[in-house]
């Protein structure tokens, strides 16, 4: 091993710009280095003691040149594989290792991943109203801005902080927020929703709508078949992620496209809604999957049965794990579209560069690597804030997924 590339440091850094990431930053004998996310929304502190605690010492004095093989052996080797925490530790690891690949040789790592197969990264945001009228309002804001698709979520009458709606977004320090969920309003509304904002919108907006894992399968076959006629870009995480032969049902009854994944932190998690064709978008979140080593697995995989990627990116994840799944989207030739959220402005305090938007598009610089930089002095400015996922109760409350 060439002394530059000897790992003698690795830091973990919890910072709360505006909501809590957890970042690493590892570093070689010779001063280079890459820098990671390993933000796993409300479980911050089990990520960053994992990679304080069991992952850096395992790194110290190891190539950093062998992404694989430290993959492999943070994986295998360790014998407590899997699961949301120890694989977004491990995707921190990775994604800082294939940005001090892309340092070192001068390249952003799209090219070390194959080299562009597209200009731009085809993105989509989220437009949420408390009534359908808002989220119409709010839609035709983002297609005014050049969004050519929309994730569009509203609340339901009669039930309180509908998940994706404005209320549900805060991360109360005191507690978890209660938010209610009822299957029959839920089911009412979403076909009125799509109904108007196809009257007002027209045919050509591309829509998905999150259903966040709340249906059983018989009632999401129902809303796949009710919303066909409006073309839906794809209907996102209909069923719960613990039994994906339930997929079947919904496709026996729907042509409405389906996209799952980011509950899943693994391809073996994937494998039986890809090879059954059971869904045409996955949408794993790299950052609690391994990284871009087993993103670009997954999507090889995905490629096979014709299956895109629309890999997950939301606030609670940082620019480097935007900017991670980008180059990814760049280089992958079965990519589909990538989720797209900004980020309050106090985040590019700590964190320098992330993806640019213009235009409906996504793009990284040619920076060497992933194309951010950790500002670790601002870091410390902003420190970490415990803060709780909603938890969601039916009308006689009992505990329903989030
Ligand atoms: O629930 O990121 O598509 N995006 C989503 C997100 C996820 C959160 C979990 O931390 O569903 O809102
Ligand atoms: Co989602």
């Amino acid at each position: 091993m060439s002394s530059s590339l000897k790992i003698t440091d690795v830091r973990t850094i919890v910072t709360c710009p505006g909501r809590n990431f957890v970042l690493l930053k590892i570093v070689t004998e010779s001063g280079l280095y890459g820098v990671g996310d390993g933000t796993l929304n409300g479980r911050e502190l089990a990520v960053a003691e994992t990679l304080r605690e069991y992952i850096t010492p395992l790194l110290i004095g190891r190539d950093a040149d062998q992404i694989e093989d430290i993959w492999q052996s943070l994986f295998r080797g360790t014998y407590w594989r899997g699961g949301p925490v120890l694989n977004t530790a491990l995707a921190a690891v990775d994604v800082a290792l294939w940005d001090l690949k892309g340092r070192r040789a001068g390249l952003p790592v799209y090219s070390l991943l194959g080299g562009r197969t597209r200009t731009g990264a085809l993105c989509y945001a989220h437009a949420a109203g408390e009534t359908i009228e808002e989220t119409t309002d709010r839609a035709t804001v983002l297609m005014e801005r050049g969004f050519r698709v929309v994730r569009v979520q509203t609340a339901i009458p009669g039930t309180s902080g509908t998940y994706g709606t404005a209320a549900g977004s805060v991360q109360p320090e005191d507690g978890p927020l209660v938010e209610q969920f009822e299957p029959a309003p839920y089911l009412r509304t979403i076909p009125r929703l799509f109904d108007h904002l196809r009257a007002q919108l027209g045919e050509e907006v591309e829509l998905c709508h999150d259903v966040h894992e709340r249906l059983t399968p018989i009632q999401a076959a129902r809303l796949a078949k009710e919303l066909e006629p409006h073309h839906l870009f794809f209907l996102e995480d209909p069923l719960r992620p613990e039994h994906p032969e339930s997929f079947r049902l919904i496709r026996q009854h729907s042509t409405t496209p389906l996209a799952m994944g980011e509950l899943f932190t693994s391809r073996w998690d994937c494998l039986p809604l890809l090879t059954e064709q059971l869904i045409d978008f996955i949408r794993c979140d790299l950052v609690h999957t391994g990284g871009i080593t087993e993103g670009r697995k997954i999507a090889a995989i995905a490629e096979s049965f014709q299956v895109q990627t629309a890999w997950h990116g939301p606030p609670d994840i940082s620019p480097i794990g935007h900017a991670a799944n980008v180059h990814l989207d760049l280089a992958t030739a079965n990519f589909g579209v990538q989720e797209w959220v900004e980020h309050p402005p106090e985040v590019a305090d700590v964190i320098h560069g992330g993806p640019t938007y213009h235009d409906g598009y996504l793009n990284v610089s040619d920076a060497p690597g992933l194309g951010c930089e950790i500002d670790e002095q601002a870091a410390k400015k902003y420190p970490y804030i415990r803060g709780w996922l909603p938890v969601t109760r039916r009308a006689d409350g009992s505990v329903h997924d989030w």
